[in-house]
């Protein structure tokens, strides 16, 4: 891989690092809210000059989920391919710079609307929950801004390929084209009923929508919607993290081969999310559930790609016996620490999802606060660990900084604090889902009954996290902005790492993109197309809006 550059050209990490201050910043008001709501929850607090609690939850849900994490993702790979595939040339750094501005101005719109209290309707924006016109339009704004950033990586990616015919393209570009290649097919569902139905709809020109249209549209894009988050951590775990231990990557065609699968099968399966949806043939759910279960393979994959990538370091330093390995590690490094940390906690998050797609127990927990226990584990602590664990490095590499020993160890220090802030957040939130507490509510003793006391101290616990995890946010912050403007100048390497077994070895048919994005379309064809004709042809005459807030 002679084309891998020393270090990420200037210009490129201009643009990469106007990315990262957008992600920052909505993770400081994002967190925000997440204190204001836990405290609302606990009952013993109510929010101050009219602001309401869903209102609230909506700048937390948009911010967190969809600004933050689309901001850092595109911020890092656009600076991952600069550093891997070479320099962007000055029309692509261009369209990259027009995709940051409308995603910035889409942000900006739709952050207005939800201010002025115009657009409390969450950030899966169901119907018949009606928002201003101006919430919609800011989200395709976004989305459209994605798009674009995202052909500009196409575009590098492709030349690239012309000028090193015959060779496979470096790993973590070919891992960055196939996640935007996979939020750019999901975000065609999204886009379809933001434009066809609710843009329309709330600005009047049609009186009814079609929920379960929608619903469905909308669980076509929001389940790889949580891939396009989790795979840019996949990165960082593939590549990344063997330099930082002075190990190697297991296999570049494993790790190519699980993001391939992902690929295919992270989109024929947004059905999961509406098991207990009424008008969807069962035997299409029971399909699409049997696909979830094909998409865990790759996440499987991973683990022990990760595990052998741990061991065989681990071995080459003379460790012995099972887990002899662990002692090698370099547990104060916390590019390191932070990202292990997630993947440890992936564990019991992933299987906490295994639960949420089999059809019966699903039954018990969907529409509870165990899903919001679910997703804060997975891309709240797993993803957002290992963003900070790349924080560490990429900052100061595009800042020409270092990361001191001080912020090092603050750097562990914050990794402790959101651990033990998240397990008693997420565990409350788990058990109480249990017990039947529902999710996307305000705090309410539902007239005194006995079943909403028991769920009371699970929110004070609940509290008690989200106010430690708070604290997890400041000082992230505080690390971001020691990176950003005033450690000490020096060089940070950007680390890559080599492969242990030959890279020519890796069969060339991952590159077979019209194999691949081909039988993408016939899954999702295959596993939506009869499920969807019959939703629109058996359609009740659609709802009007509301406006519950
Ligand atoms: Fe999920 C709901 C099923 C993964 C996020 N999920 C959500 C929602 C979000 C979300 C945001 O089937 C709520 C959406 C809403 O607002 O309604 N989820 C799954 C399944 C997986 C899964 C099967 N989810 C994720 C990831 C997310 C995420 C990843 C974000 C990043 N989820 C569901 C379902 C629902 C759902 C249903 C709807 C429920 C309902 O009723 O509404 C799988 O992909 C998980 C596979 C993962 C594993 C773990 C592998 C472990 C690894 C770590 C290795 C560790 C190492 C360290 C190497 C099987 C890779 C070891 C070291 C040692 C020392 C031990
Ligand atoms: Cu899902």
């Amino acid at each position: 891989m002679s084309t891998m550059s020393e270090r990420v050209d200037k210009r490129d990490g201009k643009l990469a690092m106007a990315h990262l201050y957008v992600a920052f910043i909505a993770l400081f008001l994002g967190g925000l809210c997440g204190l204001l709501q836990v405290l609302v929850r606990s009952g013993k607090f109510t929010l101050p000059a009219g602001i309401g609690y869903y209102q609230v939850l909506t700048t937390h849900g948009v911010l967190l989920g969809l600004v933050l994490t689309t901001f850092f993702i595109i911020g890092f790979l656009i600076a991952g391919m600069s550093k891997t595939a070479g320099t962007f040339t000055e029309g692509r750094r261009k369209t990259g710079w027009i995709g940051f501005w409308l995603m910035t101005v889409g942000t900006a719109i739709t952050a207005t609307f939800i201010l002025l209290n115009q657009a409390s309707v969450l950030y899966t924006f169901y119907a018949p929950l009606k928002a201003h016109p101006g919430f919609y339009i800011g989200l395709a704004l976004v989305v459209v801004g994605s798009w674009i950033s995202g052909f500009a990586m196409f575009a590098h990616y492709r030349a690239w390929k012309k000028q090193n015919r015959g060779q496979v393209g470096p790993l973590f570009s070919f891992m960055a084209v196939v996640t935007m290649l996979l939020w750019l097919v999901a975000t065609l569902g999204v886009a379809a009923t933001v434009l066809v139905q609710f843009i329309p709809w709330s600005l009047g020109l049609v009186d009814k929508i079609d929920v379960l249209v929608s619903r469905t549209l909308f669980w076509y894009f929001g389940h790889p919607l949580v891939y396009f988050w989790l795979l840019p951590a996949y990165m960082a775990w593939y590549v990344v993290i063997p330099k930082v231990i002075g190990g190697k990557i297991f296999s570049d065609a494993l790790a190519r081969l699980s993001f391939i699968l992902f690929l295919l099968f992270s989109i024929p399966v947004g059905f999961h999310h509406q098991l207990v949806e009424p008008g969807v043939d069962p035997n299409w759910k029971f399909i699409q559930v049997v696909l979830t279960f094909m998409v865990v393979i790759p996440s499987l994959l991973t683990a022990f790609s990760m595990f052998a990538t741990f061991e065989q370091y681990g071995r080459s330093k003379g460790a012995t016996g099972l887990f002899g390995w662990m002692r090698v590690l370099p547990w104060s490094d916390a590019r390191f620490f932070a990202p292990f940390v997630g993947m440890l906690i992936f564990i019991p998050a992933g299987a906490g999802g295994i639960v949420n797609a089999s059809n019966q127990l699903d039954q018990v927990v969907h529409n509870t606060i165990w899903i919001t226990g679910h997703f804060h584990l997975t891309v709240a602590t797993t993803v957002l660990l290992t963003f900070f664990g790349v924080g560490y490095w990429l900052i100061p590499h595009l800042t020409g900084r270092v990361l001191t020993k001080e912020m090092n160890r603050l750097a562990i220090i914050q990794t402790c604090i959101w651990a033990v802030g998240m397990f008693f957040m997420s565990a409350a939130m788990h058990i109480e889902g249990l017990l039947g507490a529902p999710r996307r509510s305000s705090f309410s003793t539902y007239g005194n009954s006995a079943q909403a006391a028991e769920w009371i101290p699970y929110q004070i616990a609940q509290a008690v996290g989200g106010t430690i995890l708070f604290i997890g946010i400041i000082i992230a912050i505080i690390i971001f902005l020691d990176l950003a403007f005033f450690a000490p100048k020096g060089e940070t390497e950007f680390p890559i790492g080599e492969v242990a077994e030959a890279a020519e070895r890796t069969p060339m048919v991952f590159e077979n993109w019209k194999l691949w994005i081909g039988i993408t379309i016939a899954l999702i064809l295959f596993a939506y197309t009869i499920p969807f004709i019959d939703i629109i042809q058996n359609a009740p005459p659609g709802s009007k809006g509301y406006k519950l807030w």
